[in-house]
């Protein structure tokens, strides 16, 4: 709690720092990948749920529900259903990852699909994921495996969720099955995707399941997947004793976090202290956590949790960051205390998120201080068009570029995503895949995008082969 001052004053030099700025001239220019290192993975990024189809868990009844004022949870009215029926079509969707000329693929396993009820193991879905992996491999594509991606099996959100700590110690129990089930073709793993964006969503804003607005709960959840993520990564590392890949270690686990920038919507002081908290709670306390072992999560007035979770430091190999926008903020009394706001004039995305790629150079830069590799676990955009995401694909590579000369030990990018899929509360409108899936037709087919040229480019001056 002392350090809070020193974190606002560092919060006023933050505010008064010199952002930079990326001429698209030199963009459009730039020989895209080139500039990577050569054993850098360039690839996409989904999540179980999100193109799997016909899952049963926690979602699935969140899916059908409305608020209390009737408007339904999910603003498009749809439910995820098939999704992409990716779990039918995966050969079809590594046909399309070989076009575009990648080498690695981030994919989801379904703790529900896995283990239906607790205990139970469903071994015909367990040897699907298990070919998977190994299909991926084969064709020279490495696999990037999420443990959990937002979605609970029911019997873990019926009895308290991440709120419960024998769910942590359950999940703990499915991520060792799991290294035992894939570690033969696997060895980077991430354990948890964004712990804050879902501890914010589901018990702050109330958005996602279980939909609660408990800012005491929302921390506590944070916490606990921390907790959760270190108990995982000591499982994989005890059950995944495989170097799949030849390169001296058997497993590369890592975390994905969601990062914004947060920019104070002027210079007073009550904004920019709001900014600096707020990048404090949603963007530091994680790596943070992750450096110390010690978990310190603040909310002026209602939160002040601190917990030590020993374990928590040495846990990753790399750093996976989850890049999208900058919000600006301008404090209130809100419960953030903060409105979230685009200025006039700057250029969004059809979800409204401003397209600012300096934000990815700037914690590409930040987290080098961490020391170890750092990856793109995600990047993106919901561009219905198809037509501007050819240029935020060049342009955030071209933040990777930048931050790589300047010395950030970047290990990869993975585009999010490969395909269009169900964007949680916002359903199938967006659209942010390099492949386009038409969801009138009933194979659900999938079409190019003009970004996919833009990732072919990229791959072939890394030196990979897209297939023509
Ligand atoms: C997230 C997730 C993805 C999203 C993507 C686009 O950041 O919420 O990891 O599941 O679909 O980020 O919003």
């Amino acid at each position: 709690m002392s350090l809070r001052p020193l974190f606002l004053g560092l919060a006023l030099l933050a505010g008064c720092s010199e952002r930079p700025s990326f001429d698209p001239a030199k963009v459009n220019a730039a020989p895209i990948g080139k500039g990577l290192p050569r054993d850098f993975l360039l690839g996409t990024s989904t999540a179980a749920h999100q193109v799997e189809g016909a899952n049963e868990n926690d979602w699935t009844d969140w899916e059908r529900g409305n608020y209390p004022d009737g408007t339904p949870h999910i603003a498009d009215h749809s439910v995820s259903g098939p999704a992409t029926d990716s779990w039918n079509r995966f050969d079809e969707d590594v046909a399309l990852m070989k076009q575009l000329g990648s080498n690695a693929y981030r994919f989801g396993v379904e703790w529900s699909r896995l283990e239906p009820t607790p205990g139970a193991w469903n071994t015909e879905a367990a040897e699907r994921y298990r070919q998977w992996a190994h299909t991926l491999r084969a064709q020279g594509i490495e696999p990037m495996v999420t443990l959990y991606h937002f979605t609970l099996p029911k019997w873990v959100s019926e009895s308290g969720g991440w709120e419960n700590p024998a769910n942590i110690e359950a999940f703990e129990r499915f991520s060792g099955r799991v290294a035992e089930l894939l570690g033969a073709d696997v060895d980077w793993w991430c354990t948890i995707n964004e712990p804050n964006v879902y501890a914010v969503f589901g018990y702050m804003d109330g958005v996602w399941p279980p939909g609660k607005k408990d800012t005491v709960a929302t921390a506590e959840v944070m916490a606990n997947l921390l907790d959760a993520h270190a108990r995982a990564a000591r499982q994989l590392r005890i059950h995944d004793t495989w170097d799949a890949d030849g390169d001296g270690k058997a497993t590369l686990i890592g975390i994905a976090h969601h990062v914004r920038v947060f920019q104070p919507a002027s210079g007073s002081t009550t904004d920019v202290a709001v900014a600096g908290l707020t990048d404090d709670f949603f963007n530091e306390s994680i790596p943070k956590a992750l450096r110390t072992g010690h978990i310190s999560l603040f909310v002026p007035g209602s939160v002040a949790l601190e917990r030590d979770v020993p374990d928590l430091k040495g846990s990753i190999d790399y750093f996976g960051i989850n890049y999208y926008t900058r919000d600006h903020l301008r404090q209130d009394l809100s419960p953030s205390f903060s409105h979230k706001y685009v200025p006039t004039g700057h250029d969004t995305n059809d979800l409204g998120w401003e397209l600012y790629p300096e934000g990815l150079y700037l914690f590409l830069k930040r987290y080098a201080a961490f020391g170890l590799p750092l990856v793109v676990t995600e990047n993106g955009l919901d561009d219905r068009s198809g037509e501007r995401r050819p240029y935020y694909l060049r342009s955030h590579l071209y933040a990777v570029e930048q931050a790589v000369a300047e010395g950030a030990p970047v290990r990869g990018y993975f585009h999010w995503s490969l395909i269009d899929n169900f964007e949680w509360s916002d359903g199938y409108e967006p659209r942010f895949g390099l492949f386009r899936v038409d969801r009138s037709s009933a194979e659900l087919t999938r079409r190019a995008t003009p970004a996919v040229e833009t990732f072919r480019e990229a791959a072939r001056n890394l030196g990979l082969t897209p297939t023509p």
